[in-house]
């Protein structure tokens, strides 16, 4: 781990209505997977949720009198940043494995597909971010490995119960442009290395490596207010802005 605080934007992805069944208890209030990122600026092209099948998330009432669920730990994170109604406290008011979860209908910030779907990653860590992590395929070669499993793998879309229309109208969306590696980096990077699943983590490691630095760098926007601009200028500028609209909020581990 790193030495000092990292800062994550935590996306609310906000469950559709009608609940399922399984979130039904919360009916009349705002609910919302939140998911920690590190690259807010790629919020333009998600595609899905990632929720982790066997990974435990409880829901717990925000000040700002939402539902917010993520692992027990970001919880008790939230907790001590001011986020629940008495400082390091936290009420449970339910408690989810992530396979209970999937194939929730979400709404999330800035991407142009008006409705998305939680699904399952076996890769997501317990002990980092929020545990939900929202997919960018075209710029992340972890989420476009994962997407382009549940495409190709229809017994693993039955498994978890998985509707075809969760996963397969859900293309990667060009948002950044990078030099040689052009718009779609996670996956040109993802071919030439010929990275086969999301478990082909030593190779993974390399893609991520190239699509990132080069991205943060060299990456310019494709899309929205700040098309046109480098990633790294446009980064913060976006995040503000998802903050004070309260599609996200910061938070530190
Ligand atoms: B990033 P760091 Cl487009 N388990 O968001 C596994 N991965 C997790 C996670 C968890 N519990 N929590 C967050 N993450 C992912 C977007 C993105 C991200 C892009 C490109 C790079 C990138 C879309 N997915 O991360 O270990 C989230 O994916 C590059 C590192 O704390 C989060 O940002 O440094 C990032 O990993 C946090 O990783």
């Amino acid at each position: 781990e790193n030495a000092g605080p990292q800062e994550y934007t935590l996306i609310k992805m906000k469950v559709c209505k009608p609940y399922p069944k399984k979130l039904k208890i919360f009916e009349g209030r705002e609910v919302c997977l939140v998911a920690g990122t590190l690259r807010p600026e790629t919020m333009y092209g998600q595609t899905n949720c990632w929720l982790h099948p066997t990974i435990k998330y409880v829901a717990i009432a925000t000040t700002s009198n939402e539902i917010f669920i993520c692992t027990r730990r970001c919880a008790r994170n939230l907790s001590h940043q001011g986020f629940t109604e008495k400082w390091g406290k936290y009420e449970i008011l339910g408690e989810f494995s992530g396979s209970d979860l999937l194939g929730t209908a979400l709404k999330a910030p800035l991407t142009s597909y008006d409705k998305i779907y939680a699904l399952p990653m076996m890769t997501i860590k317990e002990n980092k971010g929020s545990g939900v992590v929202t997919s960018v395929p075209s710029d992340s070669p972890d989420d476009f490995a994962a997407l382009r499993d549940l495409k190709n793998k229809k017994d693993l879309r039955e498994k978890y119960g998985l509707g075809d229309e969760m996963v397969l109208p859900f293309e990667p969306i060009p948002i950044i442009n990078i030099p040689e590696l052009g718009n779609l980096a996670a996956i040109k990077v993802c071919e030439k290395l010929k990275i086969k699943s999301q478990n082909d983590t030593d190779k993974l490691v390399l893609a991520k490596d190239e699509v990132y630095k080069k991205g943060f760098y060299e990456g310019v926007l494709l899309v929205g207010k700040y098309k046109s601009e480098l990633v790294q200028n446009a980064k913060k500028k976006v995040q503000s802005e998802l903050y004070e609209s309260k599609e996200a909020v910061k938070y530190m581990e």
